[in-house]
């Protein structure tokens, strides 16, 4: 009987990479790393600061590692009253404190429960699927469960950079697909007064 030659060549205690299952099994990169944060503010501590229930919940670098958080976790709209997820890219925490933060301030539009998941869900593709030309300027995306009405908003860097917000806003709404008017308001604001000023409106 003729000898059956492998297609690759292996010497022993080798293994023989199959070329189109290789590819097929190498994930897909992100080009950036995203962290998943939660905070479950609805039994606050007393005297407890802001931020003291603000935990990290998984950080990820490709697509397939998105969609198994996503698959994973519950969906921002079975949260308990009070109580945010957060997409940040890695290495920026959720806060006005931290440095990329600190000049910014967000785009946020007010929903109804049942439309939460849909925004936070294209709002989340938007971010990991660098779906605006300011990638840079993008910190990250809030989704708040509040009793009053839930909110979606979108972090940025440079709240003095009108065109700039200008332009992301306008992109974000499209992605979002919401006609209600969004507004800006930026951090510093918030710091100093509970009633904030929107800065910028699309
Ligand atoms: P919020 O959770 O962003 O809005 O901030 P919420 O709960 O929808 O209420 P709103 O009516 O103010 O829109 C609520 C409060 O949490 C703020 O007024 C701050 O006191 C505090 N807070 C929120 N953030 C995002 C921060 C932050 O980044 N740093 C600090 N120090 N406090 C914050």
């Amino acid at each position: 009987m003729a000898e059956v030659k492998p297609e690759i060549e292996v010497t022993e205690g080798e293994v023989a990479p199959v070329p189109e299952v290789a590819a097929e099994k190498k994930p897909n990169r992100l080009d950036r790393r995203w962290t998943l944060w939660c905070d479950n503010q609805s039994k606050p501590k007393q005297g407890a600061a802001w931020g003291s229930s603000l935990r990290k919940v998984f950080t990820f670098d490709t697509v397939e590692d998105f969609w198994c958080l996503y698959d994973q976790i519950i969906k921002p709209s079975k949260l308990v009253g009070n109580a945010d997820f957060h997409l940040f890219r890695d290495g920026v925490e959720p806060k006005w404190e931290d440095p990329e933060c600190a000049s910014g301030g967000k785009w946020s539009v007010s929903c109804k429960r049942a439309s939460l998941d849909s925004i936070w869900l294209e709002t989340l593709m938007a971010l990991v699927g660098e779906q605006f030309d300011e990638g840079d300027e993008i910190c990250g995306a809030v989704a708040s469960v509040r009793t009053r009405q839930d909110k979606v908003a979108l972090w940025t860097r440079t709240a003095s950079n009108e065109a700039t917000q200008m332009s992301i806003g306008r992109r974000w709404k499209d992605i979002i697909d919401v006609t209600d008017k969004i507004s800006y308001s930026v951090h510093e604001d918030a710091k100093r007064e509970r009633s904030v000023k929107s800065r910028y409106s699309v």
